[in-house]
């Protein structure tokens, strides 16, 4: 271990696991909010976060929503992307390379309306490059259909599409939704089918009128709200879930923007946590929030990062 600058506390031991998964770091980028390839290497030094967890992708390719898809809110913002993306097969030929090429360790993503979809997408993510270290099932996107059936919402719904994902042959995190009261309950569901992990939390239902034009602002019509209005909401979540099912990994998201954040997630119950909305305003965020955490860790005289996870926890 490198000794500490004086006054600053020794470095600490950054790495921690997900499940089966050994991340060099705690942070990772948040899916959707970084692109499907090395779109933040101009700016961060991608193999110094945990993952890269790349937008989610179906089997086939798929256009997203109309403009526009973005708009800023209060404490955050609100999109509806609607899962664009070129489909796994040419995310692997066209976009991963450069990604790896970083010296990046990639988590995969992955969506569906059905079932099938979850399966059909996670077959033709068999025999990646094994720095794909494992995959984002991802059953809480708010801009599918609307937002009206999220397999996060259910946790038999949430059960078989993470079954069908055993297809690609990687760990499966289950990306799960605030949205409902039942999430104790789905992050069960999600760990008995196969989950070696949850990601906990998606964007949450939202909408925002254009009161002069009175229509809805985003072309979608409703959206995902995110940012730090809902990080009191994505550690609650945390909270609730390591609570029940303390053996259970969770990956934390939602409005972390600073080293507290993260270490406050971790404290909640989180391994490791992903930087999304505030890459939107800096794209040095992720790496703000590890050099924050790290300082954080060091000023208290964190030895191992990992001594955080459910700390907060009587
Ligand atoms: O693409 C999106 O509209 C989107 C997705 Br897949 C998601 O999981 N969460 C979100 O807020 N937007």
């Amino acid at each position: 271990m490198r000794p500490g600058r004086p006054g600053h506390g020794t470095a600490p031991d950054l790495t921690t696991t997900v499940g089966g998964v050994t991340l060099a770091a705690p942070v990772m980028t948040a899916s959707g909010t970084a692109g499907h390839g090395d779109e933040l290497a101009a700016y961060v030094d991608l193999s110094r976060l945990g993952a890269v967890v790349v937008k989610s992708l179906s089997a086939e390719p798929w256009a997203g929503n109309p403009a526009p898809r973005v708009h800023p809110t209060p404490a955050g913002m609100i999109n509806s992307v609607g899962l664009q993306g070129p489909g796994v097969a040419a995310w692997r030929e066209r976009e991963l390379p450069a990604v790896l090429a970083t010296g990046a360790t990639v988590v995969a993503s992955i969506w569906g309306r059905h079932v099938d979809d979850y399966a059909r997408a996670a077959e033709a993510l068999r025999g990646c490059d094994p720095r794909v270290v494992a995959v984002e099932v991802n059953l809480s996107c708010p801009n599918l259909d609307g937002g009206s059936h999220l397999f996060a919402h259910d946790p038999v719904a949430t059960a078989e599409a993470v079954e069908a994902s055993a297809a690609s042959g990687l760990p499966r995190w289950a990306k799960l939704s605030a949205n409902t009261d039942r999430v104790v309950e789905v992050a069960v569901a999600a760990a008995a089918a196969g989950a070696q992990a949850v990601t906990l939390i998606n964007t949450l239902l939202g909408m925002v009128i254009d009161v002069g034009a009175r229509r809805p602002v985003l072309g979608g019509g409703g959206g995902g709200v995110s940012g730090p209005a809902i990080h009191p909401v994505a550690v609650r979540t945390v909270y609730d879930v390591h609570a029940a099912v303390p053996d259970l990994p969770i990956v934390g998201a939602g409005g972390v923007a600073t080293g507290e954040d993260a270490a406050e997630m971790m404290l909640a119950g989180a391994s490791a946590v992903q930087v999304g909305t505030a890459t939107f305003a800096d794209p040095r965020s992720v790496v703000n929030v590890l050099e924050g955490l790290e300082a954080w860790c060091r000023r208290q005289g964190v030895r191992q990062v990992r001594e955080l996870i459910g700390g907060a926890h009587g």
